[in-house]
């Protein structure tokens, strides 16, 4: 029977088979942590194992998750706001076929960040304001779920278990929570869980995290360019195609950032990504 896995326990999985949700375990010569949440696999009810492992759409290690449409990155003015953990989940999206929806977060709040996320991001991504709090953005975010399989990714305390509260009307969290709480001394999300919010439509709370290896990027220094949707249109005024846009006299891209088309903070990120590829 087909299922999909919707939480990894230490050594079994929360598998959905036919609306019900049932434990299994991996068979023998299949790897526990082969298995991801997200992943597609064949289930027998009778051993309860899971028996095989379905072709992936996409595996992100961070969140840890498979087989994504749409990654919802919450981005506030609390935590601080990390935009180069930001660029690094788009360049991630775009790698992996994902659908990158950027969350201006906790918007009853502060906006100081705003103008510009809406500035620097708003023409080439999609960027909606949301408020778990003040129910900002849920109808908007429901429809973007419907029929897909989606997740949050962020900073921690961005607001990504709230926001999926908000989005279910209940507290989904709320199990697990006090013994985290005691533990940890805040609420904070440690493990990956896809919800299902109807048929065929689930969405992912994950743990946040502060930093994101590039290594896990498939893509050398000469590709990174065209993977920065506002370079596109000024690539062809470079002198040379392998143009890096750092130290060559002629380039579009520099020219581009003279004239304040391309944002400073975008180029300096692409610089410092950049570095780290091969
Ligand atoms: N003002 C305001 N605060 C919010 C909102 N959503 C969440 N918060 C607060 O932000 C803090 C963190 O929220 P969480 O939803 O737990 O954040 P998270 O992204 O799930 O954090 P991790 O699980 O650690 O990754 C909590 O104190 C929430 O009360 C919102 O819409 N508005
Ligand atoms: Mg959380
Ligand atoms: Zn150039």
């Amino acid at each position: 029977m087909k299922g999909l896995v919707i939480k990894k326990l230490s050594d079994k999985f929360r598998v959905s088979v036919q609306g019900e949700v049932v434990l299994a375990f991996a068979r023998g010569n299949l790897k526990e942590k082969g298995i991801y949440v997200g992943d597609i696999v064949d289930y027998n009810p009778e051993t309860k194992q899971i028996e095989s492992v379905y072709e992936r759409k996409n595996k992100l290690v961070r969140p840890p998750i498979c087989n994504l449409d749409n990654l919802f990155i919450l981005i506030a003015d609390t935590p601080k706001p990390d935009f180069l953990v930001l660029d690094k989940l788009l360049l991630f999206c775009k790698v992996n076929d994902i659908t990158p929806i950027i969350c201006h977060s906790k918007t009853d709040e502060n906006n100081d960040i705003l103008p510009y996320v809406q500035r620097t991001y708003g023409r080439y991504f999609k960027v909606i304001d949301t408020s778990a709090h003040k129910k900002i953005g849920i109808n908007e975010i429901k429809y973007l779920l419907l029929n897909k399989t989606s997740a949050f990714a962020g900073q921690s305390g961005v607001g990504k278990s709230g926001l999926l509260n908000a989005i279910f009307g209940k507290d989904m969290t709320k199990e697990g929570v006090l013994s985290e709480k005691i533990e940890r001394g805040k609420n904070t999300t440690r493990h990956t869980e896809l919800y299902e919010l109807s048929t065929n439509t689930y969405i992912a709370d994950t743990a946040g995290f502060s930093s994101l290896d590039e290594s896990y990027l498939p893509l050398n220094k000469a590709e990174l360019p065209y993977y920065y949707p506002e370079f596109l249109e000024h690539l062809p005024r470079c002198k040379y195609k392998s143009c890096a846009h750092i130290n060559e006299e002629v380039c579009g891209v520099k020219e581009a950032l003279a004239l304040g088309k391309i944002d400073e903070g975008r180029y300096q990120r692409y610089v410092e990504i950049r570095s780290k590829l091969t």
